[in-house]
C-alpha cells in the first residue's frame, strides 16, 4: 500500500495529513482556509490521490502559517509514501486551462528541493485568500517531499482562474510522476541507483 499518514504540531498549527497514492480522489480537507480546501480538492481530484487533510492553525493571525504547514506535511507525506521511488515514472508534467487561463506543472522526485515558481498575478487576494500564499504552500512542499517543481503561469486574467490550473496542472503531474512504470521492473529511475 502506497499510503501514509503524518502529523505535524506546532505552536502555529496542528496538522494530520493522510494521502493515497493509488487511491479514487476520495477526500476529507478542513484546513480553516476554505480556498486552500478548494485547492486541495483539485490536488486530489486531477491526481485521484485520496486526501485526508485537517489543520486548526492561528488563522486569527493570518492563513500564512497554516497554508505554508499544510504545504510542508503534504510534502512529508508523499516523501513517506512514495519510499525509495523504486519503479516510478519519476518525471511528471501537465498541462491545464481553465477558460483564458493556461498554466504548466513539470515534476522531478529528484530527491532535491527545488521549486521555480513563475506566476503574475493580476490581484492581489482571490476572496480573502492572499495569492503570495499559494507559493509558499509549494516551497513547503518542495522542501519536505524533496522534489523539483517548475510552475508556470502562460497566461490568465482571473486569478482564481490562473491558480486553480497551477493546482490542477499540480496533481496531473504529481500522478504522472509517482506512478508506476511497468517497463521499470522496479528499478530505480535514475543512473545513480538512488533518488
Ligand atoms: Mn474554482
Amino acid at each position: 500500500m502506497r499510503t501514509a499518514t503524518i502529523e505535524r504540531n506546532t505552536q502555529e498549527t496542528r496538522i494530520r495529513v493522510s494521502i493515497n497514492l493509488d487511491g479514487t480522489g476520495a477526500r476529507t480537507l478542513a484546513t480553516g482556509v476554505p480556498f486552500l480546501d478548494h485547492m486541495l480538492d483539485q490536488i486530489a481530484r486531477h491526481g485521484l490521490f485520496d486526501l485526508d487533510i485537517h489543520c486548526q492553525g492561528d488563522t486569527h493571525i493570518d492563513d500564512h502559517h497554516s497554508v505554508e504547514d499544510v504545504g510542508i506535511t503534504l510534502g512529508q507525506a508523499f516523501a513517506a509514501a512514495v519510499g525509495n521511488k523504486a519503479g516510478l515514472r519519476r518525471y511528471g508534467h501537465a498541462y491545464v486551462p481553465l477558460d483564458e487561463a493556461l498554466s504548466r506543472v513539470v515534476v522531478d522526485l529528484s530527491g532535491r528541493p527545488g521549486l521555480f515558481y513563475f506566476v503574475d498575478y493580476h490581484r492581489a487576494r482571490i476572496g480573502t485568500f492572499d495569492v503570495d500564499l499559494a507559493r509558499e504552500f509549494f516551497q513547503g512542499f518542495v522542501n519536505h517531499a524533496q522534489a523539483t517543481v517548475h510552475i508556470d503561469n502562460l497566461r490568465g486574467e482571473n486569478a482564481h482562474h490562473q491558480c486553480e490550473t497551477i493546482f490542477k496542472a499540480f496533481g496531473r503531474a504529481l500522478r504522472m510522476a509517482t506512478e508506476v512504470d511497468p517497463r521499470a521492473g522496479g528499478t530505480i529511475p535514475s543512473t545513480k541507483g538512488a533518488l
